[in-house]
C-alpha cells in the first residue's frame, strides 16, 4: 500500500477525476480516500525531510493553499509502481502519459505526491489514515 495526494493545483482545477482515472487505468485499488485542507503545521510535518531546502516555505504555502485528496492505493508493487505512474518531479522531465506529464504545471505545482519508499509510505499513510479507515484486501 502507498500514499498519493492529489495536490491543490490539480484538485482545485477540477482534475481529481482525471487523475483518479489514470490511477484506476493503471490498476491501483483505492483502499482509502479523504478530501482535506492541510494546515501549516500539518504540511510542515508532512514535508519535514525538506525543511532545510530553499523551496520548503513555498512548498508549504502551496500545499496549504486549498483542498487536496489523500489516497491509500494498493497494488502488488504499490510504491515503485506509483512512482512510475506519476512521473518525474518536474513535469518537463516526466515520461509521456504519466500523471505529472499530463496534469502538472511546474516542479512545485506538480499535481500529485507519491511515497518514495515503503518506510515513507507507512509513515505517510499513518499521517492521513487510521487502520479503521482503510478497506482491507480480503
Ligand atoms: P517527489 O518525490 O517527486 O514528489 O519529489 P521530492 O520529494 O524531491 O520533492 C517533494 C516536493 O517538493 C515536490 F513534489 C515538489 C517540491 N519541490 C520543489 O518545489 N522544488 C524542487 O526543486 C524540488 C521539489
Amino acid at each position: 500500500m502507498t500514499l498519493a495526494i492529489i495536490k491543490p493545483d490539480a484538485f482545485g482545477s477540477g482534475k481529481a477525476g482525471k487523475v483518479l482515472a489514470v490511477l484506476d487505468e493503471a490498476g491501483f485499488a483505492i483502499r482509502g480516500a479523504r478530501v482535506l485542507r492541510l494546515g501549516r503545521a500539518a504540511a510542515e510535518a508532512f514535508y519535514v525531510v525538506h525543511r532545510e531546502r530553499p523551496f520548503f516555505g513555498s512548498l508549504v504555502e502551496f500545499m496549504t493553499s486549498g483542498p487536496c485528496m489523500a489516497l491509500a492505493l494498493d497494488h502488488e508493487r504499490a510504491v515503485p509502481y506509483l512512482r512510475e505512474v506519476i512521473g518525474a518531479t518536474d513535469p518537463a522531465e516526466a515520461a509521456p502519459g504519466t500523471v505529472r506529464a499530463l496534469y502538472a504545471e511546474s516542479k512545485e505545482r506538480n499535481a500529485i505526491h507519491g511515497s518514495d519508499s515503503d518506510e515513507n509510505a507507512r509513515r505517510e499513510l499513518g499521517f492521513f489514515f487510521g487502520e479503521v479507515d482503510l478497506i482491507s484486501t480480503g
